[in-house]
């Protein structure tokens, strides 16, 4: 098979990508490892930028979005025994919505299957030949190798992806940094305690609450790196919430059953270099964000407005400027969240052999965040996001 742009990956930024490049005319094949149950029950992200919001609203992919995204006024942080709310709404109504990435993925996904464009599921990239000018994509269906010939490779792969690493090794100049710490998420169905978001820095590590809905509460707990999702009961998940939330701020946790649990270590990316002839990468391939600043899906969004542009400009007026300039574009919003997200992780969590020295200069950040005017303002923009860059 033959086609014009071969996307690897069918996370937010393939599939939004796929639809994007349909909606400019440009066929795409998009090739995803895992099954389709798998990659619609994956729950991760919630938090929705205006700019998110905004392009799957222009692209038709906003009908269930519409209807049951939950709009933020505010944020609720919780430290030093005390509970603080910082208004959330920017200039011109921006603001934050909370709509689960699972079902952006599931949207895509049925838009794609109605519209009859290939997505070829349980299908591993193995390897891309032919760069920079000629990309050949190598995968594996059922033990059965295949080729997919392409104009353009976009690798939207995720952080493990098989992209990345046909970057030549001296122009890919990548930072990273890992931090002592891990998130345990549990999805629940169960009554979310009314804040769309609460963020606590407590005495036994941060804790976070969220609702994906009237009946479903998101709920993150620090734990250690290593920590084994299956070795709390439900019942000590709960108790070590209350532990957090309720004995130390009040917060209500109304509990009920957990219908998904997982760990994810906290690590922060960058790969300098997002493409090298026909092959460019966007969202987690090129960078991964600690969840405290709920940013990866909204960068990846970022990130594949820019390049579908290039990518539309280069395959319909073989004009690769914009592609020239997609790396540094990128960056200039990546970079800088990743710089949020990573004050957000320093500043609430506990980290190993913290002392009481730390946790006080820790909560003069969250002052200056919550109660000085320019530190709210910062604060606030930081996390409507910044505006997505156009060329
Ligand atoms: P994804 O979602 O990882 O998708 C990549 C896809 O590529 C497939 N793949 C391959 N397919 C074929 N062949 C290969 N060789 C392949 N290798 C990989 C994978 O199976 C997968 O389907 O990357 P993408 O599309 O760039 O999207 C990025 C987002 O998923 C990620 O940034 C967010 O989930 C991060 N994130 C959050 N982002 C936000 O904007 N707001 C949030 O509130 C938020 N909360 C979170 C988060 C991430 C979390 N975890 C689990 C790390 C909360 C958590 C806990």
């Amino acid at each position: 098979m033959d086609t014009r742009v071969g996307i690897i990956g069918a996370g937010p930024a393939g599939l939004l990508l796929g639809r994007i490049l349909q909606a400019n005319g440009i066929d795409t094949v998009i090739i995803e490892q895992r099954s389709q149950a798998y990659i619609n029950a994956r729950i991760r992200a919630g938090v929705l930028e205006q700019g998110t919001v905004d392009t799957l609203r222009e692209y038709d992919v906003a009908e269930r979005l519409n209807r049951e995204g939950l709009p933020h006024d505010d944020m609720k942080l919780f430290w030093d025994g005390a509970r603080h709310s910082i208004p959330m709404i920017g200039d011109h109504g921006r603001q934050l919505t909370t709509y689960g990435q699972n079902k952006i993925v599931e949207d895509l996904v049925n838009l794609r299957e109605k519209d009859g464009l290939p997505l070829i599921f349980e299908a591993e990239v193995t390897a891309i030949e032919g760069l920079p000018d000629n990309p050949v994509i190598h995968y594996t269906k059922d033990g059965v190798a295949h080729t997919l010939r392409c104009e353009f490779v976009a690798g939207c792969d995720g952080y493990h992806g098989a992209a990345r690493k046909h970057i030549p090794d001296a122009a890919r100049h990548s930072f990273e940094k890992e931090f002592p710490f891990a998130w345990f998420g549990i999805l629940a169905e169960a009554e979310s305690s009314g804040e769309t978001r609460g963020f606590g820095h407590t005495t036994r590590g941060l804790a976070v609450s969220s609702s994906r809905g009237p009946d479903i509460s998101r709920l993150y707990l620090q734990v250690d790196p290593e920590f084994d999702a299956n070795s709390m009961t439900d019942d000590q998940i709960w108790d070590e919430l209350d532990l957090r939330l309720k004995n130390q701020y009040g917060q209500k946790v109304s509990r009920g059953p957990i219908i998904d649990k997982a760990v994810a270590r906290l690590r922060a990316f960058v790969c300098e270099k997002l493409h090298y002839g026909r092959l460019a990468l966007a969202g987690d391939a090129c960078h991964i964000v600690p969840p405290s600043g709920a940013k990866g899906l909204n960068l990846a969004c970022g990130d594949v407005r820019l390049l579908s542009e290039a990518i539309v400009a280069l395959l319909k007026n073989n004009d690769a400027r914009l592609l020239e300039r997609y790396d540094a574009l990128a960056l200039s919003r990546i970079w800088p969240t990743v710089h949020w997200s990573c004050l957000m992780s320093e500043a609430f969590h506990l980290f190993p052999g913290q002392s009481e020295f730390d946790t006080r200069r820790q909560y003069q950040t969250l002052n200056h965040w919550a109660y000085n005017e320019t530190g709210q303002r910062w604060f606030r923009e930081s996390m409507l996001g910044l505006p997505f860059p156009r060329y």
